[in-house]
C-alpha cells in the first residue's frame, strides 16, 4: 500500500488532510475487502513522473521490498493513467491497482441491488475505457468483486473498445428500465419480516466493527439464508425477543472519484428501506465534523433527513479521546434533544453497546404496528403468508377453533395486511 505524498503541489483543500490520515483510509479500504496489507508506506514527491507516476530510484527500491514480501497487489493511493499502472506492474511483477480501482472493487463486492450492480459495472466499463489496457476485469462479468486476483493475463490485455461501449450503452438502457420499476422492486424485495437496521458512515468510522460487537452475541441465522450469503447481513435478536436484520453497508470514502459518485449513491439504496439508519461517527478522528455534514447530505438526497426519526447516531471510539475531550463530547450529547441524542459507544471495548441496543430496540418497536388479527386455523396460505411478512408475536387458538395472532407490522404493510386479513385490528403495543 502506497500512499505517494507531493509535497510541491499547492493544495486544495482534499490535499491537506495529511498523508498518514489518507493512507490509514486506504489501508481501511483494502481490508475492506480482505486483503491482508503486509506493508504501508508514505512515498513523498517532488514531482509527478509521466512513466511511473513515483521516481526511478522509489520503483527499483520498492521492487525489492515488492519481492521480499512476496507481495501480490500493490495498491497506489493515487489516480494512475494505464500507462503507468502497466509499467509499474511491469517492474514489480505484481498487480497494481490505483485508487479507483481499489473503491470499485470495493463498490463491486458490496452491491446488493440491480440498480446498485449496474452502476458499478458502468463504472467500471467508463474507467476501463479511459485506459489503454483491459487491466483486471473480465467485460462478461456482472459483478466487480476481486477482478484482480488471478484476473486476465497479458494475453487478454487486447482492448477492445467496441465491446465495452456496446456494452455501456446496454447498461445504461438497462439502468433506466431498473429505475422505472424500482418502487416495484423495492415491494418485492421487502419480503424479510424483521426490521431492517442498516449501519452507514464513512469508512473506518467502526460499522464493520459495531457490526461484529451486536451481533457476536447472536448464534441464530444458520438458518437464514442470506447470512451465508452475505457476510455484511446478519440476523440478531435483541434482549426483549425483538429480531432484526442488522446490514452494514458501504463506507463513505473521502475525495470520491467523481466517476464512482453515482455507482455509491447506488450502493447504499438499500439505506432507503431501512427502518432504522444507525449512523456510525469517529469522534476521535479529526474531521468528524465534516464528515457528519458529507454523511448528511448524501443521506438527504436519499431523502433522509437529519430530522428523522429513523435515525440513530453512533459517537464511536470513545475510547481514544482523553478524559478533557470527553467531558466536552458527553455534554455536547447532552444538550440534544432526547429523540436525536446520539449514543456514545467503543465499539472495541463494548462500552456503551448495552444502551445502544435497548435505544435501537426501543425505536424499533415505536416504528412499528402491532395488530391483532384472527384467521380460519384451516388457512395454511394465510398463516404461512404472514409468517413471511409479519412478526409474529404470539398465537392461540380460540374456542371457536380459529388462529388469534398477534403481529407486529412495518407501516408500510399495515394496508396490505388489513386487506388480507378482515379482522385485522390495532392491539395494544406487545
Ligand atoms: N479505538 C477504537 N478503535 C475502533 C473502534 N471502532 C473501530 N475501531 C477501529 O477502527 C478501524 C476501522 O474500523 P472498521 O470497523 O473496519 O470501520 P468501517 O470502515 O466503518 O467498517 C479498525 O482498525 C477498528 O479496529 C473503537 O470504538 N475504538
Ligand atoms: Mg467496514
Amino acid at each position: 500500500m502506497i500512499e505517494p505524498y507531493l509535497r510541491s503541489r499547492s493544495t486544495g483543500k482534499l490535499d491537506e488532510r495529511a498523508p498518514s490520515a489518507r493512507l490509514e483510509e486506504a489501508v481501511g479500504l483494502a481490508r475492506a475487502i480482505d486483503l491482508e496489507v503486509v506493508q504501508s508506506g508514505i512515498v513523498p514527491l517532488a514531482a509527478l513522473r509521466p512513466a511511473t507516476y513515483i521516481g526511478k530510484g522509489k520503483v527499483e527500491e520498492l521492487a525489492g521490498l515488492v519481492k521480499s514480501l512476496e507481495a501480490g497487489i500493490v495498491v497506489m493511493d493515487c489516480a494512475l493513467t494505464p500507462v503507468q499502472q502497466r509499467n509499474l506492474e511491469k517492474a514489480w511483477s505484481a498487480k497494481v491497482v490505483d485508487r479507483t480501482g481499489l473503491i470499485l472493487e470495493i463498490f463491486g463486492r458490496r452491491a446488493r441491488t440491480r440498480e446498485g450492480t449496474l452502476q458499478v459495472e458502468l463504472a467500471h466499463l467508463t474507467y476501463q475505457r479511459s485506459r489503454l489496457v483491459r487491466s483486471w476485469t473480465h467485460l462478461e462479468r456482472q459483478r466487480g468483486g476481486f477482478g484482480f486476483m488471478g484476473g486476465p493475463g497479458e494475453a487478454q490485455i487486447e482492448t477492445d473498445r467496441r465491446l465495452i461501449s456496446e456494452r455501456i450503452v446496454k447498461l445504461e438502457r438497462e439502468l433506466e428500465g431498473v429505475k422505472r420499476t424500482r418502487a416495484l422492486h423495492r415491494a418485492s424485495r421487502k419480503r424479510v419480516p424483521y426490521p431492517i437496521v442498516a449501519l452507514v458512515g464513512y469508512t473506518n468510522a467502526g460499522k464493520s466493527t459495531l457490526f461484529n460487537r451486536l451481533t457476536e452475541a447472536s448464534v441464530l441465522s444458520a438458518d437464514m439464508l442470506f447470512a451465508t450469503l452475505d457476510p455484511t447481513l446478519r440476523a440478531v435478536d435483541l434482549l426483549h425477543g425483538t429480531r432484526m436484520i442488522l446490514s452494514d453497508t458501504v463506507g463513505f470514502i473521502s475525495d470520491l472519484p467523481t466517476m464512482l459518485v453515482a455507482a455509491f449513491r447506488a450502493t447504499l439504496e438499500e439505506v432507503i428501506e431501512a427502518d432504522l439508519i444507525v449512523h456510525v461517527r469517529d469522534v476521535s478522528h479529526g474531521d468528524t465534523e465534516a464528515q457528519q455534514k458529507d454523511v448528511e447530505k448524501v443521506l438527504r438526497e436519499l431523502g433522509i433527513a437529519p430530522e428523522d426519526l429513523r435515525l440513530i447516531e453512533v459517537w464511536n471510539k470513545i475510547d481514544r479521546i482523553d478524559a478533557a475531550e470527553r467531558e466536552r463530547v458527553e455534554n455536547l450529547a447532552q444538550r440534544q434533544a432526547a429523540e436525536h441524542r446520539p449514543a456514545l459507544v467503543s465499539a472495541v471495548t463494548g462500552e456503551g453497546a448495552d444502551r445502544l441496543i435497548a435505544l435501537i430496540e426501543g425505536r424499533l418497536a415505536q416504528a412499528r404496528v402491532v395488530l391483532a388479527l384472527d384467521l380460519d386455523a384451516a388457512d395454511g396460505a394465510g398463516a404461512s403468508w404472514l409468517y413471511r411478512n409479519v412478526e409474529v408475536l404470539d398465537k392461540t387458538v380460540t374456542d371457536d377453533g380459529r388462529l388469534a395472532m398477534t403481529v407486529r407490522v412495518d407501516p408500510a404493510k399495515v394496508a396490505q395486511v388489513r386487506a388480507k386479513f378482515e379482522t385485522a385490528g390495532k392491539a395494544t403495543p406487545a
